[in-house]
């Protein structure tokens, strides 16, 4: 059985030194291993970002695409073959921001598919630009007279656009972290983590000790994911960041819904070649 070290590849991450990647890269190896999954089963799916770099050192199979782009490649590796197990990843402005119009369709599918968002409220490996969830008010690179726009809400999209589990985790939460992927990962449908993620370049110099203050568990509060309004108000707090699965229903994915795949995924059916030489002959 597959433990967490297979999980990693033999590349030295290049991350700086007190990245909060360095916590979602444990806590998602260690959540593959712990549902007995094997490597092969797996395929990442990755932005371009500083979280796009860990294509590079997660030990999955794994695909590097286009910015914004990996959802419509995961929504193509599950067509393709729908037993492995999808993880697509992006940063707050890959994922909102230039693939913004795929996240809402992408909900709306239901494909098998978990997304997670490194969310550090900044386009980080271009030097810390304001992205979509920044807070209104900054002062970034790109806005050095403050934020007119106020934040996009991932969570708040997600359910609004029929995300079946939509939830918030925190980088420096591993161990809770790690448990979130364990249910997001298992959950039948289109997953969404949002992931507070420590930038030590980008952010307040202070933003850890602001998450420790502001974050609290959702399972201590006893709260209970299954009431889409309630999951609403709780993904829009902001003196206080609550934790945890906000939401989770059960729909049947798009794959399920598909004639072509009820038999077996497409890799595994034969491919009927018959003569294409007229087909051909119309792009000469
Ligand atoms: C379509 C497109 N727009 C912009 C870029 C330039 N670009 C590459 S990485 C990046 C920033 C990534 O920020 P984010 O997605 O938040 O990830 P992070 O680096 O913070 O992990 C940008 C703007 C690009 N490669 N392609
Ligand atoms: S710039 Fe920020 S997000 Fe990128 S590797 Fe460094 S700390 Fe991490």
């Amino acid at each position: 059985m597959a433990t967490e070290k297979d999980f990693i590849t033999k590349i030295t991450p290049t991350w700086c030194v007190g990245c909060g990647n360095f916590g979602i890269w444990t806590a998602l190896r260690q959540a593959l291993a712990e549902l007995g999954l094997e490597p092969h089963q797996a395929v990442m799916v990755f932005d371009i970002g500083c979280n796009g770099n860990g294509a590079n050192w997660h030990g999955t199979y794994g695909f590097h695409g286009l910015h914004g782009r990996p959802l419509p490649i995961a929504c193509g590796v599950k067509m393709a073959n729908h037993e492995l197990k999808v993880i697509a990843v992006s940063g707050d402005g890959g994922g909102y921001g230039e693939g913004g119009n795929h996240f809402i369709h992408t909900c709306r599918g239901n494909q098998d598919i978990t997304y997670i968002i490194y969310n550090n409220h900044r386009y980080s490996l271009t030097t810390g630009q304001a992205s979509p969830t920044s807070e209104h008010g900054a002062k970034t690179k790109s806005t050095p007279a403050g934020l007119i726009e106020y934040p996009f809400n991932g969570p708040q999209v997600a359910l609004t656009c029929g995300a079946t589990f939509v939830a918030q985790g925190s980088a420096d939460e591993v161990v809770h972290l790690k448990e979130l992927l364990k249910k997001a990962v298992s959950h039948p449908g289109f997953s969404l983590i949002d992931i507070l993620q420590p930038c030590v370049i980008y952010n307040d110099k202070d933003i850890r000790q602001q998450y420790k203050q502001k974050v609290y568990k959702l399972e201590e509060a006893g709260y209970q994911p299954n009431d889409k309004m309630a999951a609403y108000q709780k993904a829009g707090e902001t003196e206080k960041l609550p934790i945890g699965v906000l939401y989770e229903e059960i729909r049947p994915t798009y794959e399920n819904q598909l004639p072509q795949l009820a038999k077996a995924p497409l890799v595994k059916q034969p491919v009927a070649v018959g003569d294409i030489s007229e087909f051909l002959r119309e792009f000469k």
